[in-house]
């Protein structure tokens, strides 16, 4: 049984740097000009490859219109959805738990007054909302953007699931995790900082189970962390990649990580099932569009993996 356990291991830690020879990319590449569906299709989407796309939206209004007086104009007096953590960090393991922001609906304009430091409260605030948030809480904006972009709709046959609005502090950190969507992530101004795995790297990455949990704002202003009674584990990854810790998990050392910076005026295509950890510029505002993947032989494959290094870490 050790014999076959350590031949299975050894596939297991092998695989990632072959896949990383067949197929993954050095850094990140740029594509000047946005492309046709069909060689979208086969040259990023099917082979599951990132890539930075220029001048896709230079079209849009909302380059040149999105300001912090534009919004206060449009949907300041909006109550939005906004997530605020104790540290930036919402969705993301703190103390053996797995914590969820404390959802604060607020008057935009009140948002924009902290980011603009013109109050000071306590928490870190990000406008993360992920169901489609512009579509329900900032329908007045819709119309400086696209409900979807035409030559991903049509090389995957669908419309996006999902089209959010993000702003937030430069505090705001969105903790290592992956979607099962093509993400299509557009920079409006500022910049965001993405560190990105390949799914063949899951071997390296860590997965534990942890009793979910939120933050909630006393009234003193300190967080507390309250358990959500009654749901069940979840999986989530408990290490923080710009600060391994290689002792308790010295796979990680084997991962390798792509790092980009995507700016004002362009589009990441970050495919499906691929890991990604988010920082970004203080007030950096973007729009990404969330189209479900196709659950088809490279789903399959990738749940095998998953399997295969969960039952490995619990043997
Ligand atoms: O922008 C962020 O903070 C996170 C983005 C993200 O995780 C996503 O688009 O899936």
């Amino acid at each position: 049984m050790a014999e076959v356990l350590a031949a299975v291991r050894k596939c297991l830690t092998g695989f990632p740097a072959e896949a990383r020879e067949l197929h993954v990319l050095e850094c990140v590449p740029y594509l000047n000009v946005p492309p046709s569906p069909l060689k979208f299709f086969r040259e990023w989407i099917c082979p599951n490859r990132p890539c930075i796309i220029r001048n896709a939206f230079s079209h849009w209004p909302a380059l040149h219109k999105w300001t912090f007086s534009y919004f206060r104009k449009v949907v300041g007096s909006k109550e939005v959805s906004v997530a605020v953590t104790p540290s930036g960090y919402a969705d993301a393991v703190y103390e053996d738990k797995f914590v969820m922001p404390e959802e604060r609906l607020m008057p935009f304009g009140s948002f924009l007054d902290i980011l603009e430091k013109k109050v000071k409260l306590p928490g870190v605030f990000y406008v993360q909302k992920q169901c489609s948030n512009l579509m329900a809480e900032f329908s007045e904006l819709v119309g400086d953007v696209e409900p979807h972009i035409s030559w991903m709709s049509e090389a995957l046959g669908k419309k996006p699931d999902a089209v959010n609005f993000w702003l937030g502090e430069a505090t705001a950190v969105t903790s290592l995790h992956k979607d099962h969507y093509e993400n299509l992530y557009c920079v409006i101004s500022g910049e965001k900082q993405f560190l990105l795995h390949p799914p063949s790297d899951r071997p390296f990455i860590p997965y534990e189970f942890y009793q979910p949990a939120t933050y909630h704002m006393s009234e003193d202003g300190t967080f507390q962390v309250v358990d959500e009674k009654g749901a069940e584990k979840v999986p989530w990854i408990p290490l923080d990649p710009l600060n391994p810790d290689y002792i308790k998990y010295p796979d990680y050392a084997q991962a390798k990580a792509l790092q980009c910076t995507v700016k004002a005026g362009e589009m990441l295509y970050l495919p499906s099932l691929w890991f990604h950890h988010v920082q970004q510029s203080h007030g950096c505002i973007a729009v990404n569009f969330w189209y479900d993947m196709e659950y088809d032989i490279k789903y399959t494959y990738f749940q095998l993996l998953d399997s295969l290094t969960q039952a490995l870490t619990h043997s």
